[in-house]
């Protein structure tokens, strides 16, 4: 019997945490990788990599048992289906990786929604691309898909874009009522945000003594969850929240705005950072971040940085990191902590109560 494998070649950039991610990335999502690729240009216009490179990989898949080529970069649609009508196999890039992966890990009403509406805008666009090239005569009867056939699948996509946003309005709603009741009572919020698997929800497990799911892979936690604490002897909001990740197009940080939307109500935001990598891949993690805080529409005033993982590395060392960061050092603005082994988490609490309390 023929067991169904998800075996791949991994094409990548060869900067060694890079691929790191990447294999880490298409792992969570499902694939054995057979063997890794590496380019230092994945943005070529006919097929991402160039011609020799891709006359190398259908070499080698037409030679192996692999039937995905998993490719790092974004692909525009067209340089997509140019690879795999070259190569044979299914192209994954990296927007498609993304996906998969959330689809798999969705788990509750809500995150699903927002996966099938990123999911259904990725196909849009790829219908688009086909019934443009058909138009051309460029690729006449795409996978069998004729105009008609291809109008009528957008239509029918709209159509279901339309619902899952009414699906998707009627749960922000449910959700607004619970953060005007929260606003209501005057209890502040605190957001635990930050690059996937920086560790967020190993903090959110320590503030509040519960025990959410923690794991190595990426996207462990892909829906909110909020509790109570009490700091200071006031009762204080927290929330752990979906990680972001480096070259998330922007229509996927809105399809789940409204989970993230959490920062955005929050009186402040704990940016955590994993300060266990390289200094480079903390500054692109910490930017990634950013990115999708100030698309957000969260001030850089809420913002407390919690260089997190100190128990792995030299304490002067994560000294160095923040100040070649440009991370505010002062006692208000960043705590390096340990959320797994409980190291200085009372110089965070500090900060917090600070922040919160003492105006
Ligand atoms: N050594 C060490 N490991 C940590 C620390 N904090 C978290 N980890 C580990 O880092 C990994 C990711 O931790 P999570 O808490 O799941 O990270 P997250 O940011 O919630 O990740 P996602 O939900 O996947 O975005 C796990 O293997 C944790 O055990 C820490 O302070 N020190
Ligand atoms: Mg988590």
């Amino acid at each position: 019997m023929k067991v169904t494998s998800k075996n791949a070649i991994l094409i990548t950039y060869p900067i060694y945490h890079v691929a790191e991610e990447a294999k880490s990335l298409a792992e969570s999502a499902g694939y054995s990788i057979k063997e890794i690729i590496t380019q230092r240009h994945l943005t070529r216009s006919k097929y991402g990599v160039g011609r020799g490179k891709a006359e190398e990989l259908r070499e080698i898949v037409k030679s192996s048992e692999i039937n995905f080529i998993i490719f790092d970069e974004v692909l525009k649609p067209t340089q997509q289906y140019n690879l795999a009508l070259h190569c044979k196999v299914d192209i994954i890039d990296r927007e498609k990786l993304i996906l998969q992966m959330f689809t798999l890990r969705s788990n509750t009403e809500e995150s699903k929604i927002q996966v099938n509406l990123a999911q259904l805008h990725y196909d849009v666009v790829r219908i688009k691309e086909k019934v443009r090239l058909a138009k051309k005569g460029e690729q006449p009867g795409f996978l069998g898909l004729g105009k008609y056939d291809a109008d009528v699948h957008l239509l029918d996509i709209k159509s279901r874009i339309t619902v899952l946003k009414r699906k998707l309005m009627k749960e922000e709603n449910k959700k607004l009522l619970h953060r005007i009741g929260r606003m209501r009572q005057g209890f502040p919020t605190i957001s635990i945000a930050g690059y996937t698997s920086a560790g967020k929800t190993t903090l959110f497990n320590r503030l509040t003594g519960e025990s959410r799911f923690v794991d190595s892979g990426l996207f462990t936690t892909l829906s909110t969850m909020s509790r109570a604490i009490k700091l200071s002897d006031n009762k204080v909001i927290i929330s752990d929240t979906v990680g972001f990740i480096s070259k998330l197009p922007a229509y996927m940080v809105d399809a789940f705005k409204s989970t993230l939307q959490d920062l955005t109500f929050s009186s402040l935001v704990l940016l955590v950072l994993d300060v266990s990598h390289p200094y480079e891949v903390i500054r692109k993690q910490l930017s990634s971040s950013l990115i999708v805080m100030n698309h957000l529409g969260i001030p850089l005033g809420k913002i407390v940085y919690v260089l997190n993982k100190v128990d792995l590395v030299d304490q002067d060392l994560v000294k160095k990191t923040i100040k070649n960061l440009d991370i505010p050092n002062s006692v208000h603005k960043s705590a390096m902590i340990s959320a797994k082994t409980g190291t200085n988490m009372e110089s965070l609490l500090k900060i917090l109560e600070l922040k919160l309390f003492d105006n």
